[in-house]
């Protein structure tokens, strides 16, 4: 059979293309396959501000380094129940959560400072403890005890006590007996007693309903959240103790974060700044907002005795084995930072 030119010509412009159709199909696969994996997992409600701040993470890192990251967010502990991830991302089944101080806490003790009421004064202290010294040195015992680095400071907003029915609070005599939902681990049940209350632990996404059928009384979270979490439908009070202006920090796990280049970590780094500042923001603001809010939906929020309540947790706290085991000069050295 006589082959013409013009027909090995096409023959081999079908197989370029047919070639080139293959390795365009092949492609997103094997680009997806190439992007850093990182699952996210956080207990936060989707309207919380540090839910939010997920999503200005993930923006971030796809304007810095587009199609090199897979970002992968879920939320309401749909992937991991709230406080296992640490232990989740140590074991690498998961890159990014953010994690508390009672998280931390368990594995490095002399970080149960930071779950004590009263220490920390405002979210500026906070950054300031976090983002100096005493951060740097903590962080890295972290790094070395939990298998994960922490790379922003999350102000997490200040704690309150929200009632289910309304009673005159002043000292924490006046909790005796309530039944205060606090998340289910003992440095969390020891914060509950130490503001004189009965500390029954219960998981974040189980609040609402605890509230409303009546198995606990009340539960204590900052303003922000009890709004995201819509626990102000079901409660009746909100009594301002102020007792922890509290932190979350996100942390990566050290499998993902040692497997990036030196470019990679510096945008992630940079991303989870970007998150922190977002949330730290708008939450802050909404935060001095709250109250007018909450009164509108019907609460009555009162101010207890905060100092009797201050003198009370701190001498609880000073006298436990908590206490008794922070290293000497730390809390002066906290007390200091300004
Ligand atoms: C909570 O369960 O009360 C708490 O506020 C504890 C925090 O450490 C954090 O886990 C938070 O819930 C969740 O992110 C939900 O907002």
């Amino acid at each position: 059979m006589k082959t013409s030119l013009a027909s090995v010509f096409r023959r081999s412009l079908l197989a370029t293309a047919s070639a080139l159709l293959l390795a365009g199909a092949l492609l997103p696969a094997a680009h997806a396959q190439n992007k850093v994996l990182l699952r996210v997992s956080t207990p936060a409600v989707p309207d919380d501000w540090h839910a939010k701040m997920w999503t200005v993470f993930k923006d971030n890192l796809e304007k810095s380094a587009p199609g090199e990251f897979d970002v992968q967010i879920n939320l309401n502990a749909s992937l991991f129940k709230q406080g296992t991830e640490p232990a989740a991302m140590a074991r690498g089944n998961l890159e990014l959560s953010s994690i508390s101080a009672f998280d931390i806490a368990k594995l490095v003790p002399d970080f149960s400072v930071f779950t004590a009421g009263y220490i920390v004064r405002d979210p500026d202290h906070q950054q300031k403890v976090f983002n100096g010294p005493i951060g740097a040195e903590m962080f890295k015992t972290v790094s070395e005890k939990m298998d994960v680095t922490p790379l922003s400071t999350i102000y997490l907003g200040t704690r309150q006590v929200n009632l289910r029915e309304a009673r005159n609070v002043r000292t924490p005599a006046d909790l005796k007996g309530v039944k205060l939902r606090m998340p289910g681990s003992k440095e969390w049940l020891f914060l509950g007693e130490a503001l004189g209350a009965t500390a029954t632990p219960l998981a974040f996404g189980e609040v609402y309903l605890g509230l409303k059928t009546g198995t606990i009384d009340g539960q204590d979270n900052p303003l922000p959240s009890v709004r995201a979490a819509k626990f102000y439908e079901v409660t009746k009070q909100i009594v301002l103790t102020s007792h922890l202006v509290d932190g979350i920090f996100i942390a990566i796990s050290n499998k993902a974060w040692n497997a990036m280049n030196a470019g990679q970590k510096a945008r992630v780094q940079a991303a989870a700044q970007a998150a922190s500042a977002y949330n730290n923001e708008n939450r802050i603001k909404e935060e001095g907002q709250l109250v007018e809010f909450f009164k509108k939906e019907g609460l009555t929020v009162t101010t207890p005795d905060v100092e009797a309540f201050r003198k009370a947790v701190q001498s609880t706290y000073l006298n436990s084995d908590y206490g008794k085991s922070w290293p000497k000069g730390l809390l002066e050295r906290i007390n200091a930072t300004r």
